[in-house]
């Protein structure tokens, strides 16, 4: 028998809670201080991710995000007043695991600042970059 050497990740394993939408387009808005499994389950869902008053949010998951289909409202960590559509890839990142199938996407909320890891995407076939997010206007700031 063939052995994968993929290992994709369970984010059931590394979350507080799960959240389940459903076929509809929902809306989700996620809890700063809990980490959350997010599950779309179809239709044009928007996550909308929040920090606390402190700037800390935990990581949060979607399992099933699909870049034609759903947004991620970032507006929190993204300041409109800084950021415009010329400048956002020096704020916004995404990185791919191929053996663990996820897209992590990290902040950077000012220019001097490290950028964090806010949320991981799981089961992505393969790497979505922050241009594919734009072009897909999946991205709301
Ligand atoms: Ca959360
Ligand atoms: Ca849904």
């Amino acid at each position: 028998m063939q052995q994968s050497l993929s290992r994709p990740l369970n984010a059931e394993d590394e979350v507080d809670t799960v959240v389940s939408g459903d076929t509809s387009n929902n809306t989700f808005t996620s809890d700063a201080t809990v980490s959350e499994l997010f599950v779309l389950n179809g239709g044009q869902d928007i996550l909308k991710l929040i920090q606390n008053s402190s700037g800390e949010t935990l990581v949060d998951y979607v399992s099933d995000f699909k870049v034609t289909e759903d947004k991620l409202d970032l507006s929190e960590f993204l300041d409109s007043n800084h950021v415009n559509s010329s400048n956002i890839q020096d704020y916004l990142g995404v990185s791919y695991d191929a053996d663990l199938k996820t897209n992590t996407v990290s902040v950077r909320t000012d220019l001097n600042g490290n950028s964090k890891d806010i949320l991981v995407l799981t089961n992505q076939s393969e790497y979505l970059s922050v241009q594919d997010l734009l072009i897909n206007q999946a991205v709301m700031y």
